[in-house]
């Protein structure tokens, strides 16, 4: 796969992903991304990229040229996946993931200040939201969303760690891990994980995300019982 982000704060996206397993993911070659400043592709002699609204109100808003000039200097960008990072775009799920997961390319735009010129919407397919809450630019969003599609492509986590049984794959939290030691501070590990009954384990497990489910995320839970 490849991922190309378009966004003023490159140093905001390259340190954090080398960090990360998306690096080693880049390292291992199973991914490729690219960031792209899109002021570079500013027309203005001061490499301006905003501008005030029409209409006046407070705040800037991004312009529509710099970005579509970035976007066309992506080869094969008219095949991609285009994305824009927005508090107004559909909400991001696991599902959403799933589905990014199986593009070959996809194009990440990060927006800041009070928004982007509406005309940049007809040159991309999708605007998505991390969760209902206001950030202060795009960027964090767009490492959320490289982070849970990436580590969804074959190969890039090991089998141990597999996403086979992550929460949201079955709609239901996870249950309780326990590591040495067997107690600490008089609080002890359940017996069950102790007694190598593999079916008990396995039903007191199940149970367990049953009962968090339903506890901490009644939405998660009512969707489980439907299905
Ligand atoms: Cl994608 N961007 C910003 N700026 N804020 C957000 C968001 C995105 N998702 C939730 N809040």
């Amino acid at each position: 796969m490849r991922i190309d982000v378009l966004t003023l704060f490159p140093n905001m996206i390259l340190p954090v992903i080398k960090e990360s397993i998306i690096g080693r993911a880049m390292y291992e070659k199973k991914i490729t991304i690219n960031v792209i400043d899109f002021r570079d592709y500013s027309t203005n002699k001061h490499q301006k990229v905003d501008d005030y609204p029409y209409g006046g109100g407070a705040g800037m808003v991004l312009q529509v040229e710099p970005i579509v000039k970035a976007l066309r200097s992506i080869e094969g960008y008219q095949d991609a996946l285009k994305l824009i990072m927005t508090p107004q775009g559909e909400p991001y799920l696991q599902t959403t993931a799933e589905k990014f997961a199986r593009c070959d390319h996809m194009i990440i735009l990060c927006g800041h200040y009070e928004g982007f010129d509406e005309r940049v919407r007809a040159y991309f397919d999708l605007e998505v939201s991390i969760g209902d809450f206001v950030l202060t630019g795009g960027e964090y969003a767009a490492l959320v969303v490289m982070d849970s599609v990436v580590r969804l492509i074959p190969g890039v986590l090991n089998k141990e760690a597999s996403f086979q049984e992550d929460s949201f794959s079955e709609g239901l939290l996870e249950y309780p891990q326990y590591t040495r030691p067997r107690v600490f501070e008089g609080k002890e590990v359940p017996e069950v994980l102790l007694s190598g009954h593999h079916e008990a384990i396995r039903a007191w497990r199940d149970s367990q995300r049953l009962e968090r489910t339903k506890k901490r995320r009644e939405d998660l839970y009512k969707k489980y019982r439907k299905r």
